[in-house]
């Protein structure tokens, strides 16, 4: 339970060791078995990694998005798929019934998301339904008492370990776009959900993403999300908005982690007989690295705050989510480039923080996507 500033404190420096002791001396083994060690998982739900944004009232740690954000820029400092494992139980994986869910939903599932015993997960994407997210084709077809899927989800965070998808999928026909969506939560092992196998992707390994196929699945009348058809886009959206604040903090995590080790190594590396860190360009790219990843830190917390203190921040959620994971990747190149010949070897950490930061630029919301929430909300605030 975290009710003070000396207590998230407290939890940071927790959270910061199990990072620096735990997890970043295991990365490799993360890549090597493309999955995030058992006893980490467990130390992450010993924390109550898992429900730090789920209520305390569901046995989450009921984290402010301040704190929230505080904690995802700790865990940034350790290779993105132990991030990934937690992040789906706390963003898009449970948001959706914190947000709208029934009282009964929340009690069934909050609290085993909460605890990590349950791995939610989101499945919005179709195999031609991507950013334009509300053309998507999974079908719901209401049959009796129940609730019938069919269709193709694709790319799913974590589908396969999750015990609990919340599915999107066109509930109304006669409805055309986001309107027709609607919500519904589906356990895993229902007779017509079937996995893909994991795909293999540029970077995160650990991270696991596969497809996820309904086939005359049925699910019971309850499982639609809040009980409440064609308010699934909705949902999604609002979730979204929430999960890309939660990103844009990770990015920041990531890119002072990329300072660190490119500062170190250009402390040691050696050129000219001197270390190349007296090299006035290598200081620019430091420099550069550090004043961004300030701005970013200071966009995500101010946003967080304001949020927290009731403000509607979709736009601002979008400005930084454009901002950070643009940003992350500007530094993660430089890290690179600092590092010379050798940050293009996998012997470095940053030759695969190079490739696993590429996805935030494209998940939870493209940049191009980020780019058009913002100008469209500027001129429906200007419009009034
Ligand atoms: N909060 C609440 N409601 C929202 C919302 C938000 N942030 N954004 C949109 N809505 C509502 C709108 O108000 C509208 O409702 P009404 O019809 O009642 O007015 C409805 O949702 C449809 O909105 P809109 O017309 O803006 O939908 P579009 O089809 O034009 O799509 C974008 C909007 C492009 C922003 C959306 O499809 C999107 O975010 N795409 C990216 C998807 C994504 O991030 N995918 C990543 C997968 S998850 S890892």
């Amino acid at each position: 339970m975290i009710r003070d500033r000396e207590a998230i404190e407290a939890f940071l420096v927790q959270v910061r060791r199990l990072v620096r002791e735990v997890m970043v001396p295991r990365e490799a083994e993360v890549v090597e078995a493309d999955a995030v060690p058992a006893d980490i998982v467990a130390l992450m739900r010993g924390l109550g990694l898992f429900g730090m944004s789920i209520p305390e009232a569901h046995g989450g740690l009921g984290l402010t998005m301040e704190e929230e954000a505080l904690v995802a820029i700790e865990l940034g400092g350790a290779s993105p798929a132990f991030r990934s494992m937690v992040g789906t139980n706390n963003g898009i994986g449970s948001q959706g019934i914190v947000m709208d869910g029934t009282d009964a939903q929340k009690a069934r599932w909050l609290p085993r998301l909460a605890s990590g015993e349950v791995v939610g997960s989101f499945a919005l994407t179709e195999p031609d339904a991507g950013s334009d997210a509300g053309s998507l084709r999974t079908t719901a077809r209401r049959d009796g008492d129940s609730w019938v899927l069919d269709g193709t989800k694709r790319y799913i965070t974590n589908a396969p370990q999750a015990g609990l998808f919340t599915v999107f999928a066109r509930s109304d026909p006669g409805r055309k776009g986001a309107s027709g969506v609607s919500a519904f939560l589906v356990e895993a092992g229902t007779p017509g959900l079937r996995l893909g196998t994991p795909d293999r992707k540029m970077g995160q390994r650990g991270a696991q993403t596969c497809d996820v196929v309904f086939d005359s699945c049925r699910v019971p009348a309850d499982a639609l999300l809040g009980g409440r058809e064609c308010e699934g886009f909705r949902t999604a959206m609002k979730v979204l908005d929430r999960a890309r604040l939660h990103i844009s903090a990770v990015c920041v995590g990531v890119a002072l982690r990329l300072l660190d080790d490119a500062l170190r190594f250009a402390m040691e590396r050696r050129q000219f007989g001197q270390p190349i860190a007296e090299f006035q360009l290598v200081q620019a790219m430091l420099a550069d690295s550090r004043a961004e990843a300030l701005a970013g830190r200071s966009m995500v917390l101010e946003t967080a705050r304001r949020k927290d203190d009731g403000a509607d921040v979709g736009i601002d959620a979008s400005c930084c989510k454009l901002f950070c994971s643009e940003m992350v990747g500007r530094v993660a190149d430089r890290a690179v480039q600092i590092h010379g010949g050798a940050g293009y070897m996998q012997d470095y950490a940053v030759e695969r923080l190079y490739r696993d930061v590429r996805l935030f630029r494209l998940y939870e919301g493209t940049s191009e996507i980020q780019r058009l929430v913002i100008a469209r909300g500027m001129i429906r605030d200007a419009k009034g």
